[in-house]
């Protein structure tokens, strides 16, 4: 049915991965207060690079919307993100000497490593701009989900994570992923079946980087 939005009907199809992403055990145990801190403080630490490295892939989508869209608000929406990651980048900062972690000597880990690469990838010109957005909203999408999870009634959040949360769960945020999903959708109602196929494919690496970032900030392997 073309009345349905394209990201809807990927989370439909993928649901149960993207939950594997966005109730991550990790997550959960933000959620239930069972959290580690060692994991925590590690998570903070590779998140730190990995904003780092988002930053260039999200200007080099910002240069694809000022070239491509055909809606001058578009602009304005990534331009408020890049704003925003750099409020990021110092909250970071701040968190880091918080929590007595080192910035300087994070050794980024190996899903790290690979997560950063990908988003290199996107930055090339082949990477059309509705591909290179709908990565965008994945990204943060799941963070957004994820963190408004851990806030939902019933949780038994530690008081000092309760401002990690929130810096994604927030209303600005919220809003934030839901201009980024109405971009995909409008690009992709006009995009080639090749381009949907394409950032379907974009999407699930995503979702697929994000659990496995999870996965290395529980620790273990
Ligand atoms: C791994 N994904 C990861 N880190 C982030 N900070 C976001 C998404 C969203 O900003």
């Amino acid at each position: 049915d073309s009345s349905i939005p394209v990201t809807e009907t990927w989370l439909r199809k993928h649901r149960l991965l993207y939950n594997g992403a966005t109730r991550h055990p990790f997550i959960l145990s933000i959620r239930d207060g069972s959290v580690d801190f060692s994991s925590f403080k590690r998570w903070l630490g590779q998140d730190y690079i990995f904003v780092r490295s988002f930053v260039p892939f999200v200007a080099s989508t910002l240069v694809k919307t000022c070239k491509e869209s055909t809606d001058e608000s578009d602009m304005e929406v990534i331009l408020g993100g890049m704003a925003s990651l750099n409020d990021e980048i110092n909250w970071f900062k701040k968190q880091a000497s918080k929590y007595l972690v080192s910035l300087t000597s994070v050794v980024p880990q190996n899903a790290n490593v690979k997560y950063c690469r990908f988003l290199e990838s996107l930055t090339s010109p082949e990477i059309e701009y509705p591909v290179a957005i709908t990565a965008l909203w994945a990204i943060e999408a799941v963070y957004q989900e994820s963190f408004a999870h851990c806030l939902e009634e019933g949780n038994r959040i530690p008081q000092e994570l309760q401002e990690t949360c929130e810096r994604w769960r927030n209303e600005g945020f919220g809003a934030y992923c839901k201009s980024l999903r109405d971009i995909v959708d409008r690009c992709l109602q006009k995009a080639s079946p090749e381009v949907i196929s394409k950032a379907e494919v974009f999407f699930l690496s995503v979702v697929e980087h994000e659990v496995e970032f999870w996965n290395m900030s529980v620790g273990g392997v």
